[in-house]
Parts: C-alpha cells; sequence; structure tokens
C-alpha cells in the first residue's frame, strides 16, 4: 500500500478538503485558507476565509486543477464572514456546495449554491438552510438514492450553543461555556435527511449516538475518543463509516453502523495527528481504491490556520475495520 502523504494544492492555502467523484473524475471541495489579520483565539476567528475554489483530478496521480473561485461571501445574501468547511452534492446534473458561514449575528448558519457544473460558478439560495445551525456540512448519497447531511463542530462551531431549540446566546466570547460535563454524555453530531432537490432538511436534525464497545455513549471527558468536528460519512461492504475531529486531542477517529442514522460503536484512529491545529478529511472511492483526503500546516511551518490539503490511500482491512495512518508520514 502506498502511504505517501501528497500535498496536492502548493500555489494557494486550502483545507477541509471533501472529495467526490462525479462522471469518473475527482473533484475537490476545500476551505481557501488565507491570513485575514485575526488574531488566534479558541473561537478559531483566525479562520477568516471569503470564497471557495474548486479542484478537479483525472487520476489519483495527476495534479489537481484549480478552477478559479467558485463562490465568494460577498455574494451571499444572509452570510457575512467565516466561509468553513464546505461539501458538495450532484442530483440529475446539477451541483450543490454547501458551505457554514456566519450570518449578520454571528450565527453559523449552513448554506447551499447551485451550478450546473462542477465546478461552479455557485449561485446561492437568497437564505441559508432553514433549521441549520453549526459548521462542517458534509453530504452522503445512501444506496437508495437519498442523501443525508451531518454536521456540527465544539468551541467556535457553536454546536454546545444548541442544547435546546434556540441559539443560547449567554457568555458568547467563551468556547467552554455550554460543554456538558466530563462525565455526562458527548455533544452528538447532527444528521437530517434532505428533501428531493437537496435545498432544505426534510427533517429536523437528530443527534447522531457514538457508542464505546459496550453500548454507552462516549462521555464528554472522553476526548480521545468523541466528536469535536469534521463530520464525514462513507460506505463500504455493508458497513456505513461515520469519521470526524477529536479537535483538541487531534486525532481522525470512526464509527461503524448499519444504516445512515446510527448508533454507531467507535471503532479507532485513522489519522494520528498532523502539523497543525486542526484535522480534517474526507473518504472517497476513485478508480479502485480508497482515498484519505486530509490537511496539514507543513506548508506554512505549521501556522494554524494556513493549511495546505493531501492525500493519501486507505486501507479497509476484511474485518471491516480501517488500517490507521501516521499524521507526521511524507
Ligand atoms: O476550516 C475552518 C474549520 O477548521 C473547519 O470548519 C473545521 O473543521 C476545522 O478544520
Amino acid at each position: 500500500m502506498n502511504k505517501i502523504a501528497r500535498h496536492l494544492v502548493k500555489h494557494i492555502y486550502t483545507a477541509d478538503p471533501s472529495a467526490h467523484v462525479f462522471n469518473g473524475k475527482l473533484y475537490i471541495y476545500p476551505s481557501h485558507d488565507i491570513d485575514a489579520g485575526e488574531a488566534f483565539d479558541d473561537l478559531g476567528s483566525h479562520f477568516d476565509m471569503e470564497d471557495y475554489h474548486v479542484f478537479s483530478m483525472d487520476a489519483p496521480d495527476s495534479e489537481a486543477v484549480d478552477h478559479g473561485v467558485a463562490l465568494h461571501v460577498k455574494d451571499v445574501q444572509w452570510a457575512e464572514k467565516q466561509m468553513w468547511a464546505p461539501d458538495a452534492a450532484e442530483k440529475d446534473g446539477t451541483y450543490y456546495l454547501y458551505f457554514p458561514a456566519k450570518d449578520r449575528e454571528g450565527i453559523f448558519r449552513i448554506g447551499v449554491a447551485v451550478s450546473n457544473s462542477p465546478t461552479g460558478p455557485f449561485t446561492p439560495q437568497p437564505d441559508a438552510i432553514k433549521g441549520s445551525f453549526s459548521i462542517d456540512p458534509a453530504v452522503f448519497k445512501d444506496k437508495d438514492g437519498e442523501h443525508y447531511m451531518y454536521f456540527g463542530g465544539l468551541w467556535g462551531g457553536q454546536l454546545q450553543r444548541w442544547r435546546t431549540d434556540h441559539f443560547n446566546a449567554d457568555e458568547p466570547e467563551s468556547p467552554f461555556a455550554h460543554i456538558p460535563q466530563d462525565h455526562e454524555p458527548a455533544l452528538c453530531p447532527k444528521v437530517a435527511k434532505l428533501t428531493g432537490d437537496l435545498l432544505e432538511f426534510a427533517e429536523m436534525p437528530k443527534d447522531l449516538l457514538i457508542l464505546d464497545k459496550l453500548g454507552e455513549p462516549l462521555k464528554a471527558g472522553d476526548h480521545n475518543r468523541r466528536f469535536f468536528e469534521a463530520a464525514w460519512m462513507h460506505y463500504h461492504n455493508g458497513n456505513y463509516y461515520f469519521s470526524y475531529s477529536t479537535g483538541d486531542t487531534h486525532m481522525l477517529c470512526y464509527a461503524i453502523g448499519d444504516n445512515p442514522y446510527g448508533p454507531f460503536t467507535y471503532a479507532g484512529v485513522i489519522l494520528t495527528p498532523v502539523v497543525g491545529w486542526t484535522t480534517h478529511h474526507s473518504i472517497c472511492k476513485f478508480e479502485d481504491k480508497w482515498y484519505l483526503f486530509h490537511h496539514d500546516s507543513k506548508l506554512s511551518d505549521g501556522v494554524t490556520h494556513l493549511r495546505s490539503i493531501k492525500m493519501v490511500e486507505l486501507q479497509h482491512r476484511p474485518d471491516g475495520t480501517i488500517e490507521t495512518l501516521d499524521g507526521m508520514m511524507e
């Protein structure tokens, strides 16, 4: 197995790569990192991105071609700033770009923009998806053609402020307010089926439970295993794999279930910590192999908010588990 992780883009900084194969070609939808001059804080204010570029690849070893700006925050009526990790989907020849951004009240919402090309430009809907909140949308197409969105992120991603059906604005500067105590169940990522036109939630978002081997929900104090951000879903050999970042412990982990809603049982680490604070990924089959797309801050000598996307082969073992990859590999 080829365990060389290759940086795909060097002329701009990119992060949070969501990869999909549409019509036999690989498309990557990453964040576009810039240095906007915001100081580092635990709310992620230094991630002040403004637009998205889409990249395409003809083969696993070919170069990633930059198709230019696909969507800019100035063109999104409801959004003010912080265009964080996006994802994309396709249905009947139409392409959908899903993205989180802060609205004018400082609340993260998730928007969708539409194009007749996988590389855009994308035209945003006038409003964010009704009932959407927090960050890191990942859209999964199931075997029966239904689409599900997985989302959520702690601290700057504001998931902890949505423990009821409304945004809790108390203690606005603290990323740690509203986080459950260590002995309590961890906050869950969210899942919602999308409507047939892929523009709205077909249902209220539900909790996606991650259980330990004894069937107990992971605890908030289980920092090495509990969900933090960067949801992704893939399906392989009868298993649904929900993967995610543990945030402050910098791991990419996965949990296995038998349907898109779960529950999922924690199964292990996909990628050990990389250079940089954040870790974020997607998993995609291209031609006949599975690949992990992720990022690190090696090319910026460790600057947290200047990241570069990478690609490496991923191996599912015959028993359904995934081989752990070393985040420091070249
Ligand atoms: O890129 C901004 C944020 O950093 C993402 O939304 C998180 O997943 C983390 O990668």
